[in-house]
């Protein structure tokens, strides 16, 4: 008998181990409240229930949507976290909900969401992230990341481990346009600075990108049918650095790469003023009595030049830029300048600004231009984009036009913080972060409403920087702040609790390389 016993108590001890092995359960999902995570932009609603969902080497990304955008979004996020942690995550399709353990993106049809809204629902065992639009699940993923410890934006593998906190958050925005403009003429920015630069605005939800492509000191873009425009007008910038320009080919890879990023590039060829570079490229163009021999310019004043508005071939000029430029463009918008046309009469102006906006009209695009542009007559679609005076929008919603919110007081991204900042204009104000966060559109000009507004663009004018960190400088952290006022409903909103969950982004800004102005009004944390 004692010869058995051993071996059956040994036999029962093993297979103990091994039941109790399979069954040992996983280690308990930390408690967590996601009601206490900060995020910016701010969602319509957040409610947590306490626990979390783990990322881990396992997670798999299922993606129920037959839709190649969709797909692309799923593999987007894959990219996105695998610096960090170094997980391989699969992405793959499916028909319904995934087993435990995974990450779930689906299409729906909630009409709560918008076309561009979306809902997150985590539990302890699933991930499901639920959009009606492609876009909507982008939007999600920027949330996603946010949800995640500060250092899974870091570009090297990181110690986890990863918990989500668990919770349901639905959103959608508030405005359908959230712009950020780049100045790239007066310094001129390569096509990996600007692609550096669509990352960072897609984390806060922007979908649209004004690219400032010409101005008195450089044109950016090449014109096939006008190639002195970029050999001689890109060949310089403020300052007398070299300048440069964008072949075709080269925009449409940056239009291509917002694109896929949800942002649609918005091209300004402004004219009749700000028209220099062009002007000395052809002087033909010109016939300015106080400028008769434009030269290439390397300041920082503004409205000397024009062109000459009542010559034929000033007209077969544009629309031959505007064919190539509409060529380029997939987006529904051309910005046609117009601002500071100090040297141009009013009496030539103004049939100028309706040329230009019917030959834009006709090839199927709508117009925005600066506010001054309120003084033609607005074809039915146009925008005027509000930088200085509240007159001129107010003439625009008189229209019928939309409003896009740029007012230089509050979004002028180029304007100093304080007087000791070392980049920057104060021509319109100082603008420090609470200034650029704590004001409301729809209240901001008397006559102009929630529903004359289009949305809010934060401009970066680049008389002073030269260089992407330098743009950092200026755009962080008041962009986030600009971001969230176009997508975040005025009743979440609040300056008091803003800079608290500015200040949480501390580490964010630093694990993705942000060259950021650390301000005093901001409660930063680790
Ligand atoms: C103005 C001007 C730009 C300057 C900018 C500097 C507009 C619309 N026109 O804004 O040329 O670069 O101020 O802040």
């Amino acid at each position: 008998m004692m010869k058995f016993l051993v071996p059956i108590k040994m036999f029962i001890a093993g297979l103990m181990v091994i039941l109790l092995g399979s069954c040992t359960p996983k280690e308990p999902a930390p408690k967590m409240d996601l009601s206490a995570v900060s995020l910016i932009p701010q969602p319509v609603s957040v409610a947590a229930t306490g626990s979390s969902f783990a990322l881990t080497a396992e997670t798999g990304i299922y993606v129920n949507a037959e839709d190649e955008k969709a797909t692309r979004v799923g593999l987007m996020l894959a990219d996105q976290l695998r610096p960090a942690t170094d997980f391989r995550l699969l992405v793959q399709p499916t028909k319904q909900a995934p087993e435990p353990g995974n990450i779930y993106l689906t299409l729906v049809e909630n009409s709560e969401l918008g076309d561009e809204g979306y809902k997150l629902e985590i539990t302890e065992d699933l991930l499901t992230l639920s959009a009606n639009q492609p876009a909507g699940l982008f939007y999600g993923i920027q949330t996603i990341r946010q949800l995640l410890p500060a250092n899974i934006e870091a570009s090297t593998q990181q110690e986890g481990p990863w918990y989500i906190a668990s919770g349901t958050i639905t959103d959608h925005p508030e405005y359908e346009y959230r712009g950020s403009m780049l100045d790239v003429a007066r310094h001129f920015f390569s096509v990996d600075e600007v692609k550096r630069h669509i990352d960072l605005i897609a984390a806060y939800k922007i979908n649209y990108l004004h690219l400032h492509l010409t101005d008195d000191q450089g044109w950016r873009i090449e014109i096939k049918s006008w190639p002195k425009l970029t050999e001689v007008g890109g060949s310089t910038e403020v300052g007398g650095g070299e300048g440069g320009f964008y072949t075709q080919e080269q925009y449409t890879d940056l239009v291509n790469y917002a694109a896929e990023r949800f942002i649609t590039v918005v091209p300004e060829i402004d004219m009749p003023g700000h028209t220099n570079a062009a002007l000395v490229s052809y002087p033909e163009l010109n016939c300015n009595p106080k400028m008769p021999k434009p030269e290439l310019y390397t300041g920082t004043e503004v409205g000397f030049s024009t062109f000459c508005t009542d010559k034929k071939q000033v007209y077969e000029f544009i629309n031959d830029v505007l064919v190539e430029l509409v060529e380029l463009t997939p987006g529904p918008y051309i910005h046609i300048g117009g601002d500071e046309s100090h040297v141009t009469a009013m009496k030539d102006y103004i049939p100028f600004i309706e040329q230009v906006q019917e030959f834009v009209v006709s090839k199927g695009k709508q117009v925005i231009g600066w506010d001054e542009i309120t003084h033609a007559q607005l074809a039915p679609n146009t925008v005027a984009q509000f930088w200085d005076n509240a007159k001129n929008a107010q003439n625009g919603v008189k229209q019928g036009a939309k409003i896009l919110m740029s007012p230089a007081k509050k979004t002028y991204l180029d304007m100093q913080y304080d007087s000791t900042t070392q980049w920057g204009l104060h021509w319109a104000a100082y603008i420090e972060v609470e200034d650029s966060y704590n004001w409301e559109p729809t209240t901001y000009a008397e006559g102009i409403s929630r529903e004359d507004i289009l949305g809010v663009e934060a401009p970066l004018w680049s008389e002073t920087v030269t260089n992407i960190d330098e743009v950092e400088y200026m755009v962080f952290p008041r962009l986030p702040g600009i971001a969230e006022i176009a997508w975040s409903s005025a009743e979440v909103r609040d300056w008091e609790t803003y800079k608290v969950r500015l200040g949480a982004m501390k580490s964010r800004f630093e694990a993705m390389g942000i060259n950021y102005y650390a301000s005093k009004q901001v409660p930063w944390t680790e």
